[in-house]
């Protein structure tokens, strides 16, 4: 058994010097050192040696096994080192290549005029909330003075998702839950997606709204049409025409619209004001007595007004979009310009 190590660290020192990969390299370890290797056969005999002899065969072993083991991490470190200078020699980085472009969004115009409006009314004071797009009869229409036979629950324009349950239709739930929520002094503005049934050029199924409330004691009309001005003229610059229309509302009395001067031609009249000079921008009103009877708003102690915009309408005037469809077809040449 002697002569069988002897002769197996030489036939092994001359394998792992003559390997010339890291896999011809693991292979000569495996076959020399692995569980069926050739020095597990040798030291399958040292059941048949004597007792004296079987710890010097095993010193031996021992000895020959670190030894081959040695030259075997000698060899890898060599090899490794090779292919290192192999590859400095061979491969080149060329320094002049043009990086890889990446692309970056960019956020869409309906969530820049959201956050835009949203940031001036919170420097007003304003909260903002947000509340379920999947919403209940009674916030959708009926705490908003709207009860079960209002014209403006008509199934045209509503889709139901049964009796009880529809997909909003403005963002007024939100603000009837934060009326539940907050007793007054309370400000509030509610930016959300809601859903009509209506589809054709200038109307799609889904699209964008902020509405917005004040109430607290001694809130008047002159409060209404100072907040709403203050943001006009943040929004589109000090010098733009403002004017109040009246007009109606289930949920305000009185109510009023609100129009800017055209920002397309100043006034003078073209297609986009339909030749008026003036642009529809808001409706608004003071809270209906009925709406704060179903949130438990005392009306003897306190007013309050509301207002609403449609998002789409106020980007396209701001940006010049003539066509609602772009918002909502999500090509990038479209977006990548905002
Ligand atoms: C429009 C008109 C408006 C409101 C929304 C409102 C909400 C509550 C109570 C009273 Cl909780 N009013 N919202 C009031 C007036 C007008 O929106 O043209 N929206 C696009």
């Amino acid at each position: 058994m002697r002569e069988q190590l002897t002769e197996l660290l030489e036939q092994g020192r001359s394998a792992l010097m003559n390997a010339d990969s890291a896999e011809a390299l693991q292979q000569a370890r495996v076959a020399l050192l692995g569980k069926k290797g050739s020095m597990t056969g040798i030291m399958k005999g040292m059941g048949r040696m004597t007792a004296e002899e079987r710890p010097v065969i095993g010193a031996l072993a021992n000895r020959i096994k670190e030894e081959l083991e040695t030259l075997f991490e000698e060899r890898a470190a060599f090899i490794e080192e090779q292919e290192l200078q192999r590859r400095l020699a061979t491969e080149r980085i060329d320094v002049t290549l043009p990086g890889r472009t990446r692309f970056s969004g960019s956020r869409h115009p309906v969530t820049l005029v959201t956050e835009e409006i949203c940031d001036i009314f919170a420097s007003l004071g304003f909260g903002v909330e947000e509340g379920p797009e999947v919403e209940q009869d009674f916030y959708n229409f009926e705490a908003l003075n709207m009860p079960k036979d209002h014209p403006a629950r008509d199934m045209q324009d509503t889709f139901y998702i049964n009796d009880d349950v529809v997909l909003r239709t403005h963002t007024s739930p939100v603000q009837i839950r934060a009326m539940l929520k907050h007793a007054p002094p309370v400000r509030v503005i509610a930016p959300g997606t809601v859903y009509r049934r209506d589809s054709d050029i200038t109307h799609s199924p889904m699209f964008h709204q902020i509405e917005g409330f004040l109430v607290d004691r001694h809130i008047s009309f002159g409060d209404l049409k100072g907040i709403l001005t203050t943001f006009i003229t943040q929004y589109f610059g000090k010098n733009v025409g403002v004017r109040f229309r009246p007009s109606f509302f289930p949920f305000t009395e009185p109510s009023a619209e609100v129009d800017i001067q055209c920002v397309i031609c100043g006034g003078g009249g073209c297609r986009v004001c339909k030749k008026s000079g003036w642009l529809e921008i808001l409706g608004s009103g003071m809270i209906d007595p009925e709406v704060f009877r179903s949130v438990n708003y005392d009306s003897e102690k306190y007013s309050g007004f509301a207002f609403g915009m449609g998002i789409e309408r106020i980007a396209m005037l701001k940006y010049g979009v003539n066509d609602l469809r772009l918002f909502f077809e999500n090509d990038v040449r479209f977006l990548q310009q905002f």
